[in-house]
């Protein structure tokens, strides 16, 4: 496909001068042939603890259907219940690493659980193994192509609810003093979700780092941010700004009609039973 006309009803640059990332902002076979010369190995960070092991099959099956098709793939897939894991066929170059973790008392410890166990595996295995690093929410299907043109130093994805937002003062970010998330009335570029993000394997390792040495450093101090990581990951990023943004195209929810501007779902999490799924 030749892109002779981008499209118009978007940005497809942020005001820091990175690509913003969507559907007819970019072609899929040369971006995909520009990242394939480099051939990186990429690394899917997934967390399926307690009864979220069922949402495992579908997640691994539609990435293999569309995400980074003919790239070296490798699943990290974090649990507590590793009998729970399901054979699925992978394709070429693409595997699946079963990491072992603790079960969580409270739903809290699994979400900042996150970062901690993230961080560990990064530094003493995953630095070794790969390039990039994405880090997913498990209850989530992909639908369509998720391909290079995401790939980058460090790649966020616009919350759905917020990116027609322009008034940052209404965004969810952590807005007590005493929590160090905290980003001040006036500042912040983007709300960003903690679903899906990822970049280079040191980048990654340093944003991973930072958030779970502030939510320990919040904890000490009994504070738990307003939306647990995605307050950090929010504080990291207006800070360190993202060399991609990547379109709510890269996240969407079963929950939520899909936009005009929103040309293809790529990933699109799932409707859950909460009393079914969530411990207590
Ligand atoms: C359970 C209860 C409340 C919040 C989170 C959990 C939970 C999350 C869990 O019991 N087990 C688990 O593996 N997770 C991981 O954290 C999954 O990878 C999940 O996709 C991710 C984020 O939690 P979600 O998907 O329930 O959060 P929302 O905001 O997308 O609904
Ligand atoms: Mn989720």
């Amino acid at each position: 496909m030749i892109l002779k006309e981008r499209r118009t009803d978007v940005n497809s640059v942020t005001n820091w001068n990175v690509p913003l990332v969507w559907e007819g902002t970019f072609d899929p076979v040369v971006i995909d042939a520009i990242y394939k010369r480099m051939d990186p190995r990429v690394a899917v960070i997934v967390f399926a603890i307690g009864k979220y092991t069922q949402f495992i099959k579908a997640f691994l099956k539609s990435g293999e259907k569309y995400f980074l098709v003919d790239f070296r793939v490798t699943y990290y897939i974090f649990t507590d219940h590793k009998e729970n894991v399901p054979q699925v066929k992978l394709g070429r170059s693409r595997n699946i690493s079963v990491i072992t973790v603790p079960s969580a008392k409270r739903w809290q410890e699994v979400v900042f659980g996150r970062m901690k166990w993230a961080t560990i595996a990064i530094e003493t295995q995953i630095v070794n193994e790969a390039d990039y690093v994405f880090m997913m929410d498990i209850d989530s299907v992909f639908h369509n192509r998720f391909g290079a043109e995401s790939l980058s130093r460090l790649s966020a994805v616009l919350h759905r609810i917020y990116y027609k937002n322009t008034h940052r003062d209404s965004f969810l970010y952590e807005r007590r003093p005493e929590s160090t998330a905290h980003i001040p009335a006036g500042k912040g570029d983007y709300y960003y979700t903690a679903a899906v993000w990822g970049g280079y394997v040191e980048d990654m390792y340093k944003l991973v780092k930072q958030c779970y040495t502030q939510a320990e450093e919040d904890s000490k101090n009994n504070i738990e941010a307003a939306w647990q990581e995605e307050s950090h990951l929010n504080k990291y990023l207006l800070h360190n700004k993202p060399a991609k943004v990547l379109s709510p195209e890269y996240l969407w929810s079963d929950y939520d009609a899909v936009q005009a501007d929103i040309k293809v779902v790529r990933i699109s999490q799932l409707v859950k039973d909460y009393a079914k799924v969530r411990p207590n």
